[in-house]
């Protein structure tokens, strides 16, 4: 008979004897909870069969519906209450299951168990976010994404809840609940959702120059990931590590993405909040269906404990970073998410985060917005997930056996056996018992900071530079970045109603970091800002570094072209042998080509034969692609280039700077759409391998950033 898995092991079988020994331990361990009702009778909660899912019991045919039907009230009673309350912030998630392999370095570094044996796979499962809209926002609004990792380690959970930029807004989480409110949509009407462009934030940031740093980075296209999959990730905080010896190091935490870093541009964002809200999670979905994993490293910035005044900012100011040509990144293994969720509620919105699960050979530090985030998870769960047993949830459970003596509490699922639920006791001859902190196998020990200091309520001096490191950040950035962080703050200031918070920005945070910025923000909005930084020297501060080429998104491309979506137009009368060798070429390379279409019917070729469409024109729009190929045939590219859609088509993807090739006289639609071919990622050929290598270069290049200027301000 299987065991019961809501009563805890015996005592003898628990105690660290139970480990698990593989990346799928935490799919067979959840598999007693998983619920697949293939080839089962329907039944209520009670386990009585159901007769009749269809109709209520009524007093007659036409009569009232009787209180007796429990059958009915049981099903009604549960579906009122299937809401719990959505996350204050990050509300809307997407989540996948995977492993992490640690690399030879990582156990030089700490005693954590996950990172001793590179052949051993962690289980983990990790959920993305936006942070300001609600659970049924959209996917690519300009924001910052959370980047949330549970460990399921042999020795207890361990999360690493971080962001997809490395620095944050405010320094001390006492600010945190001001910052939430002002950029959530505002109070009086709930508007605008998923949005920072509104009289609240600016108001809110203008006034706090802590926050001027990170700014820029939500100003930056950083902002809307085309994909998860390239997207960095950051533990933001300093956090410290403990190697065997009891030797602790201060680290930074950092995902890198295996497939480079990619973003999308801004109208196409914001396109997509139409035409795909769901955008980011589907493609991660998807992808992980066909197989496609997602992968990224994790890697250390290590400062030795001697080293933590060596910097011209306090390690433990979240607004900082480490610029990486102070202090490189050291990989210490590699995360593959493979698996999606089984069930979106139970699993991406019951997982509960928390910065304070770590597990002996991982710290904290005294950063204050960390800190403060150590009591912040805990208690935002008991009131999300209903109570202090949310632990007990399968996705959250830990891997290995825990036995204390907590007990009861709403929603209760462990049996827990026996009388004794106190400690010390000689009953139960003393379990569960302590384990003494040792190099292997021991219990947690905070590391033991020496701390001798006046209990005060102040900010250090040393977090007293806001702009440094956005000047640094800023200088970082490629000529296309920089505009595009111009429009952004010209745009988003736009929406701000009251002209003195504009002002704010223009005259008071923008010259602080760069003049030009504040101009060029100012010109749009009619304002000139001060011919010289209004905050004092000591303020503006310094960097040993003028640029780091790592704060640039163009500085990690994609080495080819997997995962790529290209979009092949295509109609009745078309070449279908140029179609299927560019979709061979394109799968070879691990890259898809999908056939477009004006409607969903098979498409005829020149040859006889017939091609399934992927999709039509408005079903897969350009925004939801890598690059566009216009296929050859007379009736085809007839049909394409008569069509608005067809036309509107590679307009959009050249406004938006995609690769664009047309084979034979599909060069026509391009010329129709007011495309000059050739242009710089504009390609034609008569034939696929004549211009192959070209399109596959540019689509490795991901967008055509020569035309940045240009398209613009093309009307599509
Ligand atoms: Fe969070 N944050 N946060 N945060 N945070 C939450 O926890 C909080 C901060 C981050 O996918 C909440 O369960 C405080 C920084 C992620 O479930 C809440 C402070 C970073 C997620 C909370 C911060 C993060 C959250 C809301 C300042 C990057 C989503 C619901 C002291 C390093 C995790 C919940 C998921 C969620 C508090 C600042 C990342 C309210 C008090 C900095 C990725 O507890």
């Amino acid at each position: 008979m299987a065991k019961n898995p809501y009563t805890q092991p015996n005592r003898d079988e628990a105690h660290d004897t139970e480990r698990c020994t593989d990346a799928n331990s935490k799919s067979d361990n959840l598999e007693t909870y998983r619920s697949d009702a293939t080839g089962h009778d329907l039944r209520t909660n009670q386990g009585t069969r159901i007769a009749d899912n269809h109709n209520s019991l009524k007093a007659g045919e036409r009569g009232p519906t009787l209180m007796e039907d429990f059958i009915f009230r049981e099903k009604m009673n549960h579906f009122d209450h299937e809401r719990i309350p959505e996350r204050i912030v990050h509300a809307r998630g997407a989540a996948a299951h995977g492993y992490f392999q640690p690399y030879e370095a990582a156990a030089r570094y700490s005693k954590a168990g996950l990172f001793q044996d590179t052949g051993k796979k962690t289980p983990v499962f990790v959920r993305f976010s936006t942070v300001q809209g609600g659970r049924g926002s959209n996917d690519t609004v300009r924001d910052v994404r959370g980047f949330a990792t549970k460990f399921y380690t042999d020795e207890g959970n361990w999360d690493l809840v971080g962001n997809n930029m490395p620095v944050f807004f405010i320094q001390d989480a006492m600010k945190f609940p001001d910052l939430v409110h002002a950029v959530k949509p505002e109070p009086h009407n709930e508007i605008p959702q998923g949005q920072s462009a509104h009289d609240t934030f600016w108001d809110f940031v203008s006034l706090m120059p802590e926050s001027a740093h990170m700014v820029l980075w939500t100003m930056s296209d950083r902002a809307f990931p085309r994909h998860y999959r390239y997207m960095e990730g950051f533990g933001v905080h300093t956090f410290r590590l403990i190697d065997r010896q009891g030797k602790a190091r201060f680290v930074k935490f950092h995902w890198k993405p295996l497939a480079g870093t990619h973003s999308l541009i801004w109208d196409e964002a914001q396109k997509l909040w139409g035409r795909d809200p769901d955008f980011n999670r589907r493609e991660m979905w998807g992808d992980i269906e066909n197989g496609d994993a997602l992968e990224w490293e994790l890697g250390i910035q290590v400062v030795e404990e001697e080293d933590e005044h060596a910097f011209d900012f306090d390690i433990l100011d979240p607004t900082k970073l480490i610029p990486e040509e102070q202090v490189p990144v050291t990989p210490i293994g590699k995360m593959v998410l493979d698996r999606n969720p089984d069930n979106y509620f139970a699993e991406t919105e019951q997982v509960a985060f928390n910065p304070g699960n770590v597990v002996p050979g991982i710290d904290f530090s005294n950063d204050p917005l960390l800190q403060g985030r150590l009591f912040s998870y805990l208690d935002t769960q008991m009131l999300r997930l209903g109570g202090p047993n949310f632990h007990e949830i399968p996705i959250n459970q830990p891997v290995c056996p825990f036995h204390n003596h907590q007990r009861d509490a709403p929603h209760r699922q462990t049996i827990n056996k026996g009388q004794v639920s106190y400690e010390p006791n000689s009953i139960e001859d003393g379990w569960p018992r302590e384990t003494p902190p040792a190099e292997e196998n021991g219990g947690f020990e905070s590391y033991q900071e020496r701390i001798d200091a006046h209990k005060v309520r102040a900010r250090s001096e040393s977090f007293g530079d806001h702009y440094s490191q956005a000047r640094l950040f800023w200088h970082s950035q490629s000529d296309v970045e920089k505009e595009h962080i111009i429009a952004a703050y010209a745009f988003e200031l736009s929406k701000v109603e009251r002209p003195w918070i504009r002002e704010r920005v223009i005259k008071e945070i923008l010259p602080n970091i760069d003049m030009e910025l504040a101009r060029r923000v100012g010109e749009v909005h009619g304002v000139k800002p001060p011919e010289h930084p209004p905050a004092p020297s000591e303020e503006l501060g310094t960097t040993s570094l003028d640029a780091s080429s790592a704060l640039s998104l163009m500085h990690r491309g994609q080495p080819d072209i997997r995962y790529r979506k290209v979009a092949i137009l295509a109609a009745d009368g078309v070449d279908g042998d140029q179609v299927e060798a560019l979709q061979k070429r394109l799968e070879a390379e691990g890259a898809q080509g999908l056939i477009i279409a004006p409607s969903m019917a098979p498409v005829a070729t020149v040859q006889g034969g017939t091609l399934t469409p992927d999709a039509m024109l408005n079903g897969l729009p350009s925004v939801t692609l890598d690059a566009v190929a216009v296929a050859p045939g007379d009736d085809s590219v007839k049909a394409l280039a008569g069509s608005g859609l067809g036309l509107y088509y590679v307009q959009e993807a050249y406004k938006h700077l995609k690769p664009i090739a047309a084979l034979g006289d599909g060069a026509n639609v391009l010329q129709a759409a007011g495309i000059e071919v050739p242009e710089d990622g504009v390609f034609s050929a008569q034939t696929v391998d004549d211009l192959y290598a070209d399109f596959q270069e540019a689509i490795r290049g991901h967008r055509v950033w020569s035309r940045d200027a240009k398209a613009n301000d093309m009307p599509a």
